[in-house]
């Protein structure tokens, strides 16, 4: 398709996000993707490589990559990361003994310089668990109020309950029309 007719049909069709969503093994990202996409909870597997799906959501058309996030799998994130306009970063907020290892993951991911426009959208997912971390204590341990010059927030889900994950995306969807 010519250029100037996807700017015709973007004009006033939906408009398109590429989106990744991130985080250790385990966080629920897999379970977020597919509860954003067919609304309901699906049995998932630990993910080797990454799915990808489409969900339309306030006329923006997200292209949501969800990638494995197992130790020796994260080396292969950097793939992904061209042209992408945001962030999903996902935390089991019940693991309590990773969090400092998601915070170095995180941070990675900050610094690199495909992703330095890339809005950042954190969920501290799992907040259904017992004594799991609050909203407060995920952005703390992830050290969010160290980012000064970027576009974040931070928003707590459960998949399993599916809680939070529209607010999420009604902050991304407005923050990505006011860029354009
Ligand atoms: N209690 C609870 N469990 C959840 C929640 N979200 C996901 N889970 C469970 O956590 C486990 C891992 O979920 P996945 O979605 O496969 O995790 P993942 O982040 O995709 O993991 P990798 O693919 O290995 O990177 C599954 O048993 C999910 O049912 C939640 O909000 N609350
Ligand atoms: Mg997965």
């Amino acid at each position: 398709m010519g250029l100037w007719m996807s700017r015709l049909l973007s004009m006033f069709g939906d408009k398109e996000a590429r989106i990744l969503v991130l985080g250790l093994d385990n966080a629920g990202k897999t379970t977020i993707l597919y509860r954003l996409q067919v609304g309901e909870v699906v049995a998932t597997i630990p993910t080797i490589g990454f799915n990808v799906e489409t969900v339309t959501y306030k006329n923006i058309k997200f292209q949501v990559w969800d990638l494995g996030g197992q130790t020796s799998i994260r080396p292969y994130w950097r793939c992904y990361y061209p042209n992408t306009q945001a962030i999903i970063y996902v935390v089991d907020s019940s693991d309590t003994e990773r969090i400092s290892t998601s915070r170095d993951e995180f941070h990675a991911i900050l610094e690199e310089d495909e992703l330095k426009n890339a809005l950042i959208l954190v969920y501290a997912n799992k907040q259904d668990v017992a004594g799991a971390l609050s909203e407060a204590q995920v952005a703390e341990g992830l050290g969010l109020s160290d980012i000064k010059s970027r576009d974040w927030s931070i928003f707590k889900t459960s998949a399993i309950k599916g809680e939070g994950l529209f607010e999420g995306l009604d902050w991304l969807s407005n923050m990505l029309k006011n860029r354009r």
